[in-house]
């Protein structure tokens, strides 16, 4: 066994009880990644003001932050058959660290996304715009792998960070829907599908939504304007 397996098998404390004084390279990669989180959330928190500077309020709504679990990092190792070990999760994991930006507007996801991609600092390993092409539920958000620096004492070292931006409105529907889908009575429910249609239905009312509050925000501007 590799060394990483080690260190990795004896990181699983819920499942190694035995093993947790050896956690620490876990331990430490966790670290890396909850200082990736903050610099991606400190770059749009100064994105959102200094965006509002040109217009009378700000594109972000709010942020949200999560660590993937080492229980889910284990179970999506071993779904995948990949090693259990540090490199494994660094090389193929690219969710550990998660920032969702929820937006007013589906045209601020853009500029925002766009700003940050700007950034000399920014790589984009990976785009899927699902708001284009939504899942054939109905899921919609705009999802980018990026790496980043992040400036330790002795060391620079690359992160990657799974950003998700949403409307008010992707987000509230991506909400109930989670929630709905690990209800565990669900699956074997007889009416799934069309529990699963009016999801959808519910879905295409929210992209409606948008499309309109975004109308309503351009025939204000433009009254503004006059
Ligand atoms: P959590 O707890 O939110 O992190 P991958 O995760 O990379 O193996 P995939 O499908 O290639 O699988 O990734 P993708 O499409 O980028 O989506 C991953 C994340 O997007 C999910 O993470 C959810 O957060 C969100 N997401 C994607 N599809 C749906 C959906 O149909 N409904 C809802 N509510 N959210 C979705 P996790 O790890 O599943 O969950």
């Amino acid at each position: 066994m590799s060394t990483n397996n080690t260190e990795w098998t004896t990181q699983l404390a819920p499942f190694q009880p035995n093993f947790s004084s050896a956690a620490e390279p876990f331990r430490r990669l966790m670290t890396y990644y909850r200082c990736a989180i903050m610099e991606v959330e400190t770059k749009f928190r100064v994105l959102d003001v200094q965006m509002s500077i040109n217009r009378e309020n700000n594109p972000i709504e709010s942020i949200k932050t999560r660590l993937k679990s080492p229980e889910s990092i284990f179970g999506k190792l071993q779904r995948r058959s990949l090693p259990l070990t540090l490199d494994a999760i660094e090389n193929n994991l690219f969710d550990i660290a998660g920032v969702r930006i929820i937006c007013s507007f589906p045209e601020d996801i853009y500029s925002l996304a766009d700003a940050l991609l700007r950034q000399d600092d920014v790589t984009l390993i990976e785009r899927k715009d699902y708001i284009q092409n939504p899942k054939p539920n109905g899921y919609r958000s705009l999802h980018l792998i990026i790496e980043i620096p992040i400036f330790l004492q002795n060391e620079t070292r690359m992160m990657k960070v799974e950003v998700q931006l949403r409307t008010i409105a992707m987000d509230f529907w991506a909400s109930l829907e989670h929630k709905l889908r690990y209800k565990k009575s669900l699956e074997n429910n007889e009416d799934y599908d069309e529990i699963s249609r009016q999801l959808k239905n519910c879905a295409e009312l929210s992209a409606i939504l948008d499309r309109w509050m975004e109308n309503i925000r351009g025939q204000i501007d433009g009254a503004r304007d006059i």
